[in-house]
């Protein structure tokens, strides 16, 4: 059992079929951490208001949060668009997990960091010009399209390949929409005073400096299984669940661009 400071994890998307529910139950039995932030989208509402069914590994792992919330473990749930309905429920506490709009984390090495979803940044992007709205439009559509394939192949035995993240890095409006993202965070995060940001929503792992803000997104249980942690001395790793372990990349070692786990 490795031990951690922190985790963020989000955009898990229980209630969808193609949420990797049973390899995250797996993963958090062999790490744990001071405070659990569940950055959102944890569960699909979208989802089950279309087809209502929550599979046995997806109850699983539900059971298995609050019974991590029952324990010495903080786990503070920050709502996305996904799970927005939750958002009404923001500083009360369901089963020992407490429930926030957003959270300010201090790092024990002192960076203040702004803990949100992130799609309250879509508003903003779609401001802009004809194709940054374009692009968001067209990453959205390829986010959830991300979620049938992966089940397609997985139902057909094939490997969990990510065919559609090939095509999405491939594609100028995705990354556009993706360089927009982390740019509208980083400058959000900055202009309330955080040094960095850490958020989940575009289902892309990754950290990188901008303009001096650290941007972290800990990806996705869909496709990439990633989660965020902090060691005791306040330094950031992009944990990567295999089925075979978990691959740790150190994030902020130094000032390039680090596209992660793409
Ligand atoms: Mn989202």
């Amino acid at each position: 059992m490795q031990h951690y400071r922190t985790l963020w994890l989000s955009d898990v998307h229980l209630g969808a079929i193609q949420s990797r529910a049973a390899d995250l139950t797996h993963f958090l039995s062999s790490v744990s951490a001071d405070t659990i932030y569940l950055v959102g989208d944890i569960v699909d509402l979208e989802r089950l208001k279309v087809k209502p069914t929550f599979m046995e590994s997806h109850r699983t792992l539900l059971g298995h949060l609050f019974a991590i919330a029952a324990g010495p473990s903080r786990v503070v749930y920050i709502p996305g668009n996904h799970d927005v309905e939750f958002r009404r429920m923001a500083g009360q506490e369901l089963f020992g997990v407490e429930i926030a709009l957003e959270a300010e984390h201090v790092s024990a090495s002192g960076e203040r960091y702004l803990v949100f979803h992130g799609d309250a940044l879509d508003a903003a992007i779609r401001k802009g010009t004809n194709l940054e709205r374009f692009a968001s439009a067209a990453y959205t559509v390829m986010v959830e399209a991300d979620v049938r394939f992966n089940a397609l192949r997985s139902r057909f035995g094939g490997q969990f390949s990510p065919l559609s993240t090939r095509i999405k890095n491939k594609l100028k409006a995705a990354n556009e929409y993706i360089l927009r993202f982390e740019e509208t965070a980083a400058a959000y995060s900055a202009s309330r005073g955080f040094d960095g940001v850490i958020c989940g929503h575009i289902h892309r792992p990754g950290a990188r400096r901008i303009n001096g803000v650290r941007y972290v997104n800990d990806g996705d249980w869909v496709e990439h299984r990633t989660a965020v942690a902090e060691e005791a001395d306040g330094t950031l790793h992009l944990l990567h669940y295999r089925s075979d372990g978990i691959d740790r990349e150190p994030l902020f070692l130094d000032r390039s661009r680090r596209p992660l786990a793409a």
